[in-house]
């Protein structure tokens, strides 16, 4: 059950900060495209010059691992995935003739049409991922043959496993994959990828409804492109694919485990006990996995705090590294702190908050497990965030590369929202200052951002931590599957 439920005036407060902090953000873009409106003229060759060079030196930066002539490394990643039908928001709802609710309400599932309108209206304005379950058979069903003959609707292979996969499989790795896949899907993967689990006969399906900045629905209108997803998952829930990747896995010997879409489980309607018994069954494989597989745990939205509470302790627990976005960091240590998830957070965070989120994060979970039986310390940090990228490393722990690492993931964020391997400075933007604060506690170090340097590493603690800024795509071709490219990027420069 949703804590806001039990708690009404939390859930208003919940909102209402969010709501100045979106609106602080707001204020912030305004004056800052303002500025930069004022002074273009006078610095757009400056700009661009400024900007080749941080491209360059990024690009260099990523070079400087090279994988030939190295074995390829094995990966393991595990679980789920889905065939995704990419619409545009508005249309599909305008023609299911779901009208703008002039009661914005966040449902933790949708049932009825009604609710789907109340769900999109929070969302959509400050222009805010999310992912909800469909308990209706029936208006799923409708809404997908709605989506299938929308004009410009498209088809992709989806699912945070699949894509992760993918990417590793094309940065040079051997992949085993869990999935339970139809025959058609498992055709279109990558010859590097070998698929464990169970033939299906129909696919799961997720439906993407993408908005534009400034697209308008009703009264509304969104303040940045993203999107809403919705899914009626008949096997991901169930991780029927985690038997025979389990088996597969004693051969396969990865060098590294991926574990993620976990978030098809959220507001599942299992039966009594059975989303326990699967944990459970997660929790034992991973705690048997040797030692000298690393394992990754890859973040979602989640907003079933029984659920995310479950995995944080039995399934992060076997993590020796985390990944996540700036949504999901204060989501993650909101429910570290004491126990409320929070639904929507600051979509683009200064430098400073998310270096003292991961700090806070670190810290937390470490003291968690220290001298608890089969878990593993954490030892690896990334968040990944519009403006930035940040990895933090343990010292003395098996992840290499953290500079390059991070120039990586930088650069695999554009190629992906621009969909194009090729960057193009003329379609970017920093949005990162000119220099940073390493954290918001008064007289903290500020790190200038150096174009010929752009990644910045330095020694904390018993840990390493290194900022690259990005290259903001401004013509977007997709932001779905966007943390997946980008976290496996990362690491694959790290083991
Ligand atoms: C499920 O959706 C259908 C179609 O929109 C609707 O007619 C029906 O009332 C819904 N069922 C429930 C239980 O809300
Ligand atoms: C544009 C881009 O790089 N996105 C990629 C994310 O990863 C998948 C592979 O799983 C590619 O198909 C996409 O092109």
């Amino acid at each position: 059950m949703e804590i806001a439920d039990r708690f009404p005036l939390l859930k208003f407060g919940t909102v209402l900060s969010a709501a100045s902090v979106l609106l602080a953000c707001w204020y912030q873009y305004q004056s800052q495209s303002q500025h930069q409106y004022q002074t273009s003229s006078v610095r757009d060759t400056e700009l661009d010059e400024r900007l080749e060079l941080v491209l360059s030196s990024l690009l260099r930066a990523e070079g400087k691992v090279g994988m030939e002539g190295a074995a390829r490394p094995r990966v393991a990643v595990g679980f789920g995935g889905c065939v995704d039908i990419v619409v545009d928001g508005i249309m599909l709802l305008e023609k299911m003739g779901v009208h703008p609710s002039k009661q914005p309400f966040h449902h933790d599932f949708i049932e009825t049409s009604e609710q789907l309108a109340q769900s999109f209206a929070y969302f959509f304005p400050p222009g805010a991922a999310s992912e909800r379950y469909v308990k209706n058979d029936t208006l799923f069903s409708q809404l997908v043959e709605a989506s299938r003959l929308l004009p410009g609707s498209r088809w992709s292979v989806g699912g945070n496993a699949p894509v992760m996969a993918g990417r590793m499989a094309i940065e040079g790795c051997d992949v085993l994959l869990g999935v339970s896949a139809t025959p058609d899907f498992t055709g279109v993967l990558s010859q590097h990828i070998t698929v464990a689990g169970n033939t299906v006969e129909k696919p799961d399906i997720h439906l993407i409804l993408e908005y534009h900045s400034g697209a308008e629905w009703g009264q509304y209108t969104s303040k940045r492109a993203n999107r809403y997803i919705i899914h009626s998952d008949n096997h991901n829930p169930y991780l029927a694919s985690m038997y025979d990747f389990e088996q597969k896995l004693q051969d396969f010997q990865p060098d590294l485990l991926v574990i993620g879409g976990l978030q098809m489980m959220d507001n599942f309607p299992f039966k009594q006990g059975e989303r326990k018994a699967l944990l459970r069954h997660l929790s034992r494989l991973l705690s048997s996995t040797n030692p000298i597989t690393g394992v990754h745990f890859e973040m979602a939205s989640f907003v079933d705090e029984g659920l995310l509470a479950e995995l944080l302790e039995v399934v992060m627990a076997h993590a020796d590294s985390l990944g996540m976005n700036e949504q999901e960091l204060p989501n993650l240590l909101s429910l570290l702190r004491g126990g409320i998830v929070t639904v929507l957070s600051d979509p683009t965070p200064r430098v400073a908050t998310v270096l003292d989120q991961m700090r806070e994060l670190y810290r937390l979970v470490n003291k968690r497990r220290t001298g608890i039986p089969g878990t593993r310390p954490l030892t690896r940090l990334h968040v990944h965030t519009l403006a930035f990228q940040a990895i933090a490393v343990a010292r003395g722990s098996v992840w290499k590369n953290t500079m390059s690492a991070a120039a990586k993931a930088s650069l695999t964020a554009s190629r992906h929202v621009c969909g194009s391997a090729q960057i193009d400075p003329n379609k970017a933007k920093l949005i990162m200052d000119e220099s940073f604060s390493i954290s918001q506690q008064e007289g903290s170090q500020r790190i200038p951002l150096l174009e010929n340097r752009p990644v910045s590493c330095w020694e904390e603690d018993d840990y390493e931590i290194c900022v690259a800024p990005v290259l903001v795509c401004t013509e977007v071709y997709q932001t779905a599957g966007g943390g997946d490219n980008i976290s496996a990027a990362g690491l694959v420069l790290q083991i």
